[in-house]
C-alpha cells in the first residue's frame, strides 16, 4: 500500500520540498513500502519558482485522505491536515511546529525547534551519509531560505544556517542572499492578484483557548505596496471570519526588507489582541516592527492570552 507524505493544506514551499525530498530518502533508506511525495492543495509562485530551478516534478495532489495511509509533515494540527485525515491513518509525523497530536496507536513522531522541516530531512541526509542529488539539496535549501526569510525571522536556529551552508556547494549556489531575494520576487507580483487570492497563498486556522483564528501571512519586500488596498481585504477577511465562524482573522503583510508586520484585523477579542500586542489597534490595522514569524511572535502569545 503506498505511503503518502504531505505537507500542511494551502503548502507553502517546506511543505512541498519536504515531501519531495522526505519521500527520495525514505526511498533510499530502502522502504518497504511504495512512497509518493503529495500536497494537499496549489503550488505557490515561491514554490514553483524552486521547483523549475531545479528541474523537480510537482508531487501528486491528495485531496482527501479517506482510506489512506500519510506521513504529516511540516504539521501536525488536525485543522491543516489533508481532507477526511480521520478516515485515513497517519503512519509517522516529521514537523517543526507547535505540536496539536493525540493518537491512539503509538507512532514514529519527531518534532524539533528547527527552522524548517527541510533542515532536520537535510541532517538525515548528511548523518546517514546518503547521497543528496543537486535537486534535492536546492530545494531543500529553497525551502530553509523561505521558512527563515533568508535566516531574518526569530525563528532561525544556527544549525539551520550551517547546513544551508553544506547544502548550498551541493546545490551549486553561490549567493544566498541573492538566491532568497529572487525566490521571494518569484513570489511578489501580489498587486496582479485579488485580495482572497492573496490571502490563500499562505492561510493557517488554529485552534486557541477554544477559539477559532485565521492568520494569513504574506511575505512581501515592501509591504507598503498592498496597503493602500486595506478594504478590499477587510471586506475578504468578514466573509471568511462569518463563514468559518473564526472569532479572529488577522492578515500579516511582512516586509521581508523593513523586518516588521503591517497587520490587518477582524476579531470579537479585538482589546485583548491589542493589549497582547501592546499595541491600539486602530481602524483594523496594527503595525508590529521585528515581527517575521507568525509561529514564534503571533501564535504564542494569542494561545496565551486566550487560554
Ligand atoms: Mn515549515
Amino acid at each position: 500500500m503506498t505511503i503518502y507524505i504531505v505537507g500542511h493544506k494551502n503548502p507553502d514551499t517546506d511543505s512541498i520540498c519536504a515531501a519531495i525530498a522526505y519521500a527520495d530518502l525514505k526511498r533510499k533508506m530502502g522502504a518497504t513500502e511504495e512512497i509518493s511525495p503529495a500536497r494537499s492543495g496549489d503550488i505557490n509562485d515561491e514554490t514553483r519558482f524552486i521547483l523549475n530551478r531545479f528541474n523537480t516534478k510537482d508531487p501528486v495532489l491528495l485531496t482527501d485522505a479517506t482510506g489512506k495511509k500519510v506521513i504529516l509533515v511540516d504539521h501536525s494540527e488536525p485543522k491543516q491536515r489533508p481532507e477526511n485525515m480521520d478516515k485515513g491513518e497517519i503512519v509517522e509525523v516529521l514537523d517543526h511546529h507547535n505540536i496539536n497530536f493525540v493518537q491512539a496507536t503509538p507512532i514514529l513522531f519527531h518534532a524539533e525547534p528547527a527552522g524548517s522541516t527541510s533542515t532536520i530531512i537535510a541532517r538525515m541526509y548528511f548523518e546517514k551519509g546518503i547521497e543528496l542529488p543537486k535537486n534535492i539539496a536546492g530545494i531543500l535549501l529553497g525551502a530553509i531560505i523561505s521558512d527563515t526569510v533568508i535566516f531574518k525571522s526569530p525563528i532561525t536556529t544556527q544549525e539551520d544556517k550551517d547546513i544551508a551552508e553544506k547544502l548550498k556547494p551541493i546545490a551549486e549556489i553561490n549567493d544566498l542572499e541573492k538566491f532568497g531575494i529572487d525566490m521571494f520576487n518569484a513570489k511578489s507580483g501580489w498587486n496582479e492578484k485579488t485580495a482572497e487570492q492573496i490571502i490563500k497563498t499562505d492561510y493557517k486556522e488554529y485552534e486557541l483557548g477554544g477559539k477559532k483564528i485565521g492568520i494569513a501571512q504574506v511575505e512581501t519586500v515592501d509591504a507598503s505596496e498592498l496597503e493602500p488596498r486595506k478594504a478590499e481585504f477587510l471586506e475578504i477577511m468578514k466573509k471568511r471570519k462569518e463563514k468559518g465562524g473564526l472569532d479572529t482573522i488577522m492578515v500579516l503583510l511582512t516586509d521581508i526588507m523593513k523586518e516588521g508586520c503591517l497587520t490587518f484585523i477582524l476579531s470579537d477579542s479585538i482589546d485583548l489582541i491589542g493589549k497582547t500586542f501592546g499595541k491600539e489597534i486602530k481602524e483594523n490595522g496594527m503595525y508590529l516592527p521585528g515581527v517575521l514569524s507568525r509561529k514564534k511572535q503571533i501564535v504564542p502569545p494569542l494561545e496565551k492570552a486566550l487560554s
